[in-house]
């Protein structure tokens, strides 16, 4: 079976902000440690195109929200490029194909009797194209996230029978303690679940940006159900000819923040359940990326463009930092400050310096000659069982421990060079054997925390190997990141600077 990874698909009523990017390359590290381990991964991404939030924001800019998600979409998929995010295919879902299989499903819902016509009365946040209960509001009539006056609507349209759902699903948390990961979020969900479902709205009359209802042409389907099943129709066009779905359904791991816990892990596998349709395996719900103590968003300005951080320091370091700085499933800070000394601490003297260090004195001493030699006994027992511990962190989605653990590897081989002083030893000639097993053993343990790396900065990752004398890709899989004692010689090559001085300091977007 197949390993099926998604992101949401965003909006394309704005540019993408670093929060965009942070789900796509946390899904990225995920899908590429991953394929590091052999398994076949779909990687899914994309952009929801229609509903109030995109033809709003039309409206404002003057423009159709057609126009606007053919600007748009393009500026999110660049992205996808430029944060190196190996994404197998990019959805958009006014794609023809997408909506067709929308129609299908949600004609399949409304003739097995899960949607029935009613009258909707209650309150809307166009925003969040979400309908809001007087417990979520705030001051009586505003949008708790927007802060914007809502209006209480009426309208007739179509819903969907979520309600007869509340069994199974309590079921389906009861017989799955990871659905949703991680465990306060299962928490959150399930708590959701059990203060009893109604029925939701899966239609809007007053809106024409969407799919039309396929019995019902003056109505559109609700975003909503239009955005989620993204992840199912995708399957059926995305490598025409081929079966995706036996392959890849259901989703083995669907990442996202937790703005759109309730979607995913309420409505959606009911959504499934009713269709007759696998739910996926589990929801990796990660937190908000803060900005001065606020969630970055589009709506509150705070944000930081990804383009730009890209553009002076270079993808991998985004990648390292994001996934190092905010710890996977809690809200955490990020600042231009905090960026600049991770990327100068941690890449560049960390890691980038024990890289040309090593290397230099393998030049140095031996010629450019990795020796043959015996590691020392320490470093070998310092690596015993790192690869399976990272392991085990993806399994459980603790991206952020894996990369912990490596890291506490890294440090332990700047440690290594200092304790050993290879310099000192190269000055003595009856300490020769002695040097020849150093070196051995930094290459060797740059090699390795270099593979388990891979997936956090694969174009670090590649350089160092190549210049390690391994260039080979197959060099990259998981059951390479084992520590040899004694592996065999090899030639090194140059190795360019990998994270080089940025003098330009990061400007804060205040400034
Ligand atoms: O909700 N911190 O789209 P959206 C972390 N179209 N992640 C953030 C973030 C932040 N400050 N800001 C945004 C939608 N994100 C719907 C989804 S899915 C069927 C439909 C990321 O453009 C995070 O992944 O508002 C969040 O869940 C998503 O962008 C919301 O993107």
């Amino acid at each position: 079976m197949g390993y099926y990874v998604t992101t949401p698909i965003y909006y394309v009523n704005a540019e993408p902000h670093l929060g965009h990017a942070y789900t796509t390359i946390a899904t990225d590290v995920l899908a590429r440690h991953m394929r590091q381990r052999g398994e076949e991964v779909f990687f899914l991404t994309g952009t929801d195109e229609h509903g109030e939030p995109v033809a709003q924001a039309a409206e404002r800019l003057g423009t159709t929200p057609r126009e606007l998600a053919d600007l748009n979409s393009p500026r999110f998929r660049n992205l996808v490029a430029r944060v190196n995010a190996t994404a197998d295919f990019f959805i958009r879902t006014s794609d023809a194909e997408h909506e067709d299989g929308v129609r299908r499903v949600v004609q399949g819902l409304y003739d097995s009797g899960h949607i029935y016509a009613g009258t909707y009365e209650g309150w809307y946040c166009p925003r969040c194209a979400d309908f809001k209960t007087e417990g979520e509001l705030i001051d009586g009539n505003r949008c708790a996230i927007h802060k914007i006056v809502l209006v209480r609507e009426k309208e007739d349209n179509y819903f969907f029978r979520l309600s007869a759902f509340q069994e199974p699903l309590e079921r389906l948390y009861a017989e799955r303690p990871a659905f949703v990961v991680p465990q306060h979020r299962y928490n959150e969900a399930l708590s959701f679940i059990r203060q009893g479902l109604t029925d939701v709205s899966m239609s809007r009359a007053s809106l024409t940006w969407g799919v039309p209802v396929p019995w019902d042409e003056r109505q559109v389907i609700y975003v909503w159900i239009d955005a989620l099943l993204n992840y199912y129709t995708a399957l059926s066009y995305a490598r025409p000819g081929q079966d995706l779905e036996s392959r890849f359904w259901p989703p083995t791991v669907q990442v996202m923040a937790k703005d759109i816990l309730k979607f995913h892990a309420v409505i959606w596998p009911a959504l499934l359940m009713a269709a007759e349709l696998e739910v996926p395996e589990r929801l990796l719900i990660h937190g908000y990326l803060l900005m001065d103590e606020e969630k970055m968003s589009k709506s509150l300005g705070n944000v930081i463009d990804p383009f730009q951080v890209i553009d002076m320091y270079g993808t991998d370091a985004l990648r390292y930092y994001l996934l190092r700085e905010v710890t996977l499933g809690q809200d955490g800070s990020v600042s231009p400050e905090g960026f600049e000394t991770r990327y100068a601490s941690e890449l560049a003297n960390e890691y980038g310096n024990l890289a040309s260090r090593s290397l230099a004195m393998i030049a140095k001493y031996r010629d450019g000659e990795v020796p043959s030699a015996e590691a020392g006994a320490e470093l070998i027992a310092d690596f015993d069982g790192l690869a399976d511990r990272v392991r085990e962190r993806f399994d459980a989605l603790d991206l952020t421990g894996a990369l912990d653990d490596v890291w506490q590897l890294v440090r332990r081989l700047n440690r290594y060079v200092q304790e050993q002083a290879p310099w000192a030893l190269a000055k003595d000639p009856a300490e020769a054997k002695r040097l020849d097993s150093v070196l051995c053993g930094l290459a060797e343990g740059l090699r390795v925390v270099s593979v388990l790396l891979y997936p956090f900065m694969p174009d670090t990752v590649a350089r160092l190997m190549a210049a390690l004398g391994r260039p080979d890709s197959n060099e990259l899989a998981l059951e390479r990141a084992r520590f040899d004692p004694t592996p065999s010689g090899h030639t090194i090559a140059e190795l360019p600077q990998l994270f080089p001085r940025v003098e330009r300091p990061l400007a804060s977007p205040a400034a």
